[in-house]
């Protein structure tokens, strides 16, 4: 860490005392940045830029020289492991992301094997060796994965959906060969996250977009014990046991205890939790990230300030035990966010997020 300018976010997520909010945002580096669609553009399509390291550097790069927030994301997408996988992703124009073998069949699941990340995921590795040396240590770079319930759902259903009854359908007709299909992309992400802290990320994050599509026995079942997996996996390999790590179940508000427990470092919350509530619940023992409503960045700057300020404020630092927060938007920012909103919402955070961490007395 000697060498990191700015190292504020991996204190705060470390669960040490800092000087103010650190802030990224998902979807940092997306279409509502017109250089990242100038990038797009000349990648010729959403694959190829992220197949393309140079290119997935460049993009990753555009939201930290503009803005000056405190992580980079790797620019990437949770669907490389899927494709790695042998289901041939495309993104379809107007529809996003599509697979032209979806998985339809317990033979199909059976007959699936499990990718190596350095061999059939290199380019996610050679982008974040060539991201982390442009950072040049300005900032941290932060990894990813889909969580296993969220990237089988896209397996199962082909596509983004609403109601889920393909994948659904498969947990309670054949929950054998579902456990089977989420222990294959178990195994495919804890190697894909040990490969990219390898590699270099400096932290990593679970995304679990479809959690909250599950009742409460069967998130436990069928999303949360594959991220405990994964957790437990982590914290034991050398690559990565310090290298921390934050779960987001998107709709999981109601299971923050259960998603302490598995011992990751910290959780992201969607915009439906109450933050200061969630700091009762679980402060003590996990870093909370989040959780501004994205749409609030398509509206005018004094709604973005207001908004900030009363995120801030539902979480003062004045607690012996609170491990810390992490500034960040409850879901990704999205395509029609307007860009000057960001900088009024990093400005904001960087002015005013310190007189939230005095000491009481
Ligand atoms: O340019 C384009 O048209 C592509 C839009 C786009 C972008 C910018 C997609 C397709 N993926 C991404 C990048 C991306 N995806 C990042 C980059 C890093 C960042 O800046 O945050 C990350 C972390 C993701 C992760 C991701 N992809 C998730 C999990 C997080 C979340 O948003 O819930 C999910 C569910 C996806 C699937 C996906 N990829 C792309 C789209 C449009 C979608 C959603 C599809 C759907 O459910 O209908």
């Amino acid at each position: 860490m000697a060498n990191l300018k700015n190292d504020l976010y991996l204190r705060t997520l470390r669960g040490e005392k800092v000087e103010r909010t650190p802030i990224w945002v998902m979807r940092q580096a997306g279409r509502y940045l017109p250089e990242y669609r100038a990038t797009r553009k000349r990648a010729g399509d959403f694959l190829t830029l992220c197949k393309t390291p140079e290119l997935a550097c460049e993009v990753t790069l555009q939201p930290i020289d503009r803005f000056g927030l405190d992580a980079a994301i790797l620019f990437s997408d949770i669907l490389t492991i899927p494709d790695a996988m042998g289901l041939g992703l495309v993104l379809e124009e107007g529809v996003g992301p599509v697979f032209e073998r979806p998985l339809r069949s317990a033979a199909e699941i059976a007959a699936l094997g499990v990718p190596d990340a350095e061999q059939d995921l290199g380019y996610v590795m050679d982008a974040v060796r060539v991201i982390r040396a442009e950072l040049d240590g300005r900032v941290p770079l932060i990894g990813f994965s889909g969580s296993p319930w969220t990237l089988a759902s896209y397996m199962v259903e082909g596509r983004g959906s609403k109601e889920f009854h393909l994948v659904k359908g498969l947990m309670f007709e054949d929950s054998r060969a579902m456990h089977q299909l989420l222990q294959k992309v178990t195994e495919a992400v804890i190697d894909y996250l040990i490969a990219q802290a390898a590699a270099g990320a400096q932290s990593l994050m679970v995304f679990d977009t479809w959690g909250g599509m599950l009742s409460t026995a069967n998130y436990q079942a069928f999303s949360l014990q594959y991220m405990s997996q994964i957790v437990a996996a982590l914290k034991s390999h050398e690559h990565s046991s310090d290298v921390p790590l934050v779960l987001f179940t998107k709709g999981g508000g109601q299971w923050l205890e259960a998603m302490a427990d598995t011992g990751c470092d910290g959780l992201g919350l969607d915009w439906t939790v109450d933050l200061a509530s969630a700091k009762q619940r679980v402060g003590d023992r996990v870093v909370l990230q989040g959780n501004m409503d994205p749409v609030v960045m398509n509206t005018g700057p004094d709604q973005v300030r207001d908004q900030a300020l009363s995120v801030l404020a539902a979480y003062d630092h004045h607690g012996e035990h609170d491990k810390g927060h992490v500034f960040n938007l409850g879901h990704g920012i999205q395509p029609h966010a307007k860009p000057d909103n960001m900088q009024v919402l990093v400005e904001t955070i960087k002015s005013h997020s310190g007189s939230f961490h005095l000491p009481n007395d």
